[in-house]
């Protein structure tokens, strides 16, 4: 029998392991499918997809799956499952976490080999996914959870840190500097946050996924273009109730 009908294509996500980040990649997944034929895997931790789970309606089942990503726990003690999350992760182990899935790139890859997706959509901290990815092949493109105030805010004091932001409507003070300076440069797992973030944006293919809309925020996204070297499509607020998806905001996936 000859399939006349178009294959699906295949999107694995993976998310930073926060709550913030899982959940603007779920109302993603559920935009992207709601409008074409994509297959989405979501990969994450299993305790996160444990609570997950069970919000997802059933409507879903057939396109939006859950691939379970399973960090190391004998060589990090102090890491049990249960606090693969950040929800709930005590501060000091917040590097651990990192370092925990950094480890599980290995886990990773085989994930990548077995389900062979057309692209992976990643976050912000895990240079090694798109890297991972580039070497079989498989595009991928990184999906920023914060809206393009804050992100152009802070991605603008990693590259001109002596230079004013120039909106001058958002602006910290000196203590708050100092506190997105620590956060910037703490390091786990030898790396520091500040590098992750710019490799994860160097790696993303051509375009960088916003979770903004140009009706609220087009200064902010123009200027996350320029600093990033990429174009940003803005994916929508997406708030937990499902948006008509303008045409604007779906070009970047017929290319
Ligand atoms: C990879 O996954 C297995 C379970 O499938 C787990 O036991 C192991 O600790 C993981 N390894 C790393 C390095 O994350
Ligand atoms: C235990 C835990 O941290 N669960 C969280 C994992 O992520 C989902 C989705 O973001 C949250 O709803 C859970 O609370």
């Amino acid at each position: 029998m000859v399939h006349s009908q178009q294959r699906s294509i295949t999107i694995l996500m993976l998310p930073w392991l926060a709550h913030g980040h899982i959940s603007p990649f779920l109302e993603l997944a559920k935009k992207l499918t709601s409008k074409r034929n994509f297959h989405i895997f979501i990969c994450s931790t299993p305790v996160n997809l444990t609570s997950i789970k069970p919000k997802l309606s059933p409507k879903y089942s057939h396109c939006i799956e859950f691939v379970e990503l399973h960090l190391p726990h004998e060589e990090l003690p102090e890491l049990p499952p249960h606090y693969h999350t950040t929800n709930g992760l005590p501060p000091h182990l917040m590097s651990s976490l990192k370092r925990a899935f950094d480890m599980s790139s290995k886990n990773f890859s085989t994930i990548l080999t077995t389900l062979k997706p057309d692209l992976l959509i990643y976050d912000f901290l895990q240079p090694w996914a798109p890297s991972l990815a580039s070497l079989q092949n498989i595009p991928s493109v990184e999906f920023i959870t914060t809206n393009s105030a804050l992100t152009s805010f802070c991605v603008h004091h990693l590259k001109n840190p002596s230079a004013k932001f120039p909106f001058p409507s958002i602006y910290i003070r000196d203590y708050e500097a100092q506190k997105l300076n620590n956060l910037l440069e703490s390091s786990s797992n030898g790396i520091k946050d500040r590098d992750r973030i710019q490799q994860c944006s160097d790696l993303s293919s051509d375009i960088i996924l916003v979770k903004t809309s140009r009706e609220i925020e087009a200064k902010y996204v123009d200027y996350l273009s320029g600093l990033m070297g990429k174009k940003i499509v803005p994916v929508g607020p997406l708030v937990q109730e499902p948006m008509d998806l303008k045409v604007d905001e779906e070009t970047w996936i017929m290319k």
